[in-house]
């Protein structure tokens, strides 16, 4: 009986294993608290949308298109170096890798957005829709908030002048937040 197990019959069992595994769990997933849209003062008509997506299949997922219901004008962003400074550039598509993810974040590719109907103020939320070259799409409901709310996109540079000490405990509320500038600086 012993004999029967060889190691190709292992091998075989193991991916076996694996591909039922990765059918149970096919296709792109967005990472929980990732996705967040920018708010925006009045008079601005442009926003981003940033999120990560993860892609349990074994195969690249291409995002291809995205709908929101605050415009009917969106793109796909991606920043690219120009002698050294940082420009957007619209792009067809933002591939997920097989087994890999996709972040959306602020200096990287993006979900742009034009065109918006009224300023989008932090707590409210936006509906979007997310269109796959695998024919599949998701629609999400994310929310709106003036900074990152993901943790590791904190800014680190001229954006970090806003708020004095990047020591700040940023889970703080934002009455907590406001009390903490320095009005005379
Ligand atoms: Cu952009």
């Amino acid at each position: 009986m012993n004999k029967l197990i060889t190691p190709a019959l292992i091998t075989a069992i193991s991916l076996l294993l694996l591909s039922t595994v990765s059918t149970a769990t096919d296709g792109i997933m967005v990472a929980e608290d990732s996705a967040w849209v920018r708010a925006t003062p009045p008079g601005s008509k442009t926003t981003a949308i940033y999120l990560t997506l993860m892609n349990n299949s074994n195969t690249d997922i291409d995002l291809t298109k995205v709908s929101v219901d605050v415009s009917d004008r969106v793109e796909l962003h991606t920043h690219t170096n120009h002698d050294g400074m940082m420009k957007m550039q619209e792009i067809s598509s933002i591939t997920v890798p097989a087994d890999g993810q996709a972040s959306l974040k602020p200096h990287g590719d993006h979900i742009m957005v034009f065109n918006l109907q009224e300023p989008l103020k932090a707590g409210k939320e936006v509906s979007l829709e997310l269109t796959f070259n695998d024919g599949n799409t998701m629609t999400l409901a994310i929310p709106v908030h003036k900074e990152s709310p993901v943790s590791g996109d904190k800014p680190t540079n001229h954006d970090g002048m806003q708020h004095h000490g990047e020591h700040m405990d940023m889970k703080k509320n934002e009455s907590d937040d406001l009390h903490q500038h320095d009005p005379a600086s």
